[in-house]
């Protein structure tokens, strides 16, 4: 499609509750809202860049750069194609995969809007809804953590992961743990770990955990191997996997057992399907992974987790469990059976609640075609 102009919002949103992992504390989240206009139909994807520089080295502040100066000038004015079209043209931009899948995303909205079809018909999705779980960050202590996953089980989630950091970890999974003896219960580090430091998890190997996300570095592939070998429970990773060849790194090394799936993390939607595939072919199990989303990529996610190689319940939780407002007009509700319903209207099947937008919109810049 012939693209006219890209604008972008940067997003300052407020979080139901603070999100804590072992890399920091959120109570307000930033992202950027990318839309693009082309034909006279607009499409909408999210960068889940964060402010800081803690999940990953992008950030609202870089990926605002990266999309205004480098990728922008790319794509205006021209004729894109599909995905790989979009993933070919911005090949010489090395890296900045948080930026790059916020305008992939888009392109999705747009090519779906323009052909009547929703991302999920275009991706092959099988499933009209996806099992999901919820993420609980660190906690004030042991029993407020059990006292939350107490609450998020009354609302029906079914399975809960849990944040861990040196020195709190075995305790606090413990008591998770000797509370809900049959919880579907999996933990996840965010890199907090070494080599040495994580023979401290060896504690929680007994417990039946699903399994044990990021423990080490993103780039210490060999030592999740190494890893892996000493523990009983599946190593997920998450940070490491920042493409296609580097879940094959992971596959061959033996580094892992499960795939935790972003597009973000991994340059875009196509990467990530790109990934899936190469994971289903092997039979290993793959599960999507969450960035507490707004309405457009938790919509997204959700067509994503609808190809059959999502067999691991999503970290895509309700609209309610992040936000109070969110910048779609549709919100996304907890079925029953602890699933999601993926959406069916054309694109990513969700419509802008201008309003919201206004209010949450703190910058805003428009480019157009010359
Ligand atoms: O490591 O999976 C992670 C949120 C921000 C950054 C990293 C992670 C997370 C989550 C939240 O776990 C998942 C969600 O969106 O519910
Ligand atoms: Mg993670």
């Amino acid at each position: 499609m012939n693209l006219t102009s890209l604008t972008l919002h940067h997003l300052s949103m407020p979080l139901v509750a603070p999100f804590e992992t072992s890399f920091g504390r959120e109570t307000v989240r930033e992202c950027i809202l990318i839309e693009l206009n082309a034909e006279g139909v607009a499409g909408y994807g999210e960068c889940v860049a964060s402010r800081e520089p803690g999940y990953n080295y992008e950030t609202t502040g870089t990926a605002w750069h990266i999309l205004k100066d480098f990728i922008a000038p790319l794509i205006l004015g021209q004729d894109i194609k599909d995905a790989a079209d979009f993933q070919t043209r911005v090949e010489r931009i090395r890296g900045q995969h948080l930026a790059k899948a916020g305008v992939e995303m888009a392109l999705w909205d747009l090519f779906g809007k323009r052909d009547g079809k929703s991302l999920k018909e275009m991706f092959g999705g099988t499933r009209d809804r996806v099992e999901v779980g919820v993420s609980i960050g660190i906690q004030a202590s042991a029993e407020t953590l059990v006292r939350t996953v107490a609450s998020y089980l009354s609302q029906g989630y079914r399975r809960v992961k849990i944040k861990i950091k040196p020195g709190r970890e075995v305790d606090e999974t413990l008591a998770v743990r000797n509370a809900y003896p049959d919880l579907r219960l999996q933990v996840d580090a965010n890199s907090a770990y070494t080599l040495e430091s994580a023979q401290v998890l060896k504690k929680i190997d007994d417990l039946n955990l699903l399994l044990i996300e990021q423990p080490l570095f993103e780039d210490d592939i060999w030592d999740h191997r190494l890893l892996q070998a000493e523990f009983k429970t599946p190593i997920c990773l998450d940070e490491s996997v920042v493409s296609p060849r580097h879940a094959r790194y992971a596959l061959e090394m033996k580094a892992c057992k499960i795939i935790n799936i972003k597009p973000a993390r991994v340059g875009g939607l196509s990467q990530a399907i790109a990934i899936h595939d190469y994971c289903r072919a092997r039979n290993v199990p793959v599960w999507c992974g969450g960035m507490l989303e707004t309405g457009i990529g938790r919509a997204s996610n959700l067509a994503l987790a609808s190809l059959p190689g999502f067999i691991l319940p999503g970290d895509i939780s309700a609209s309610d469990r992040y936000y109070q407002r969110d910048i779609t007009n549709e919100r996304f509700t907890l079925n029953d059976d602890s699933t999601i319903t993926v959406p069916t209207a054309p694109g990513l099947g969700v419509t802008i609640n201008q309003s919201a937008l206004k209010d949450f919109t703190v910058a805003a810049t428009t480019l157009k075609a010359e």
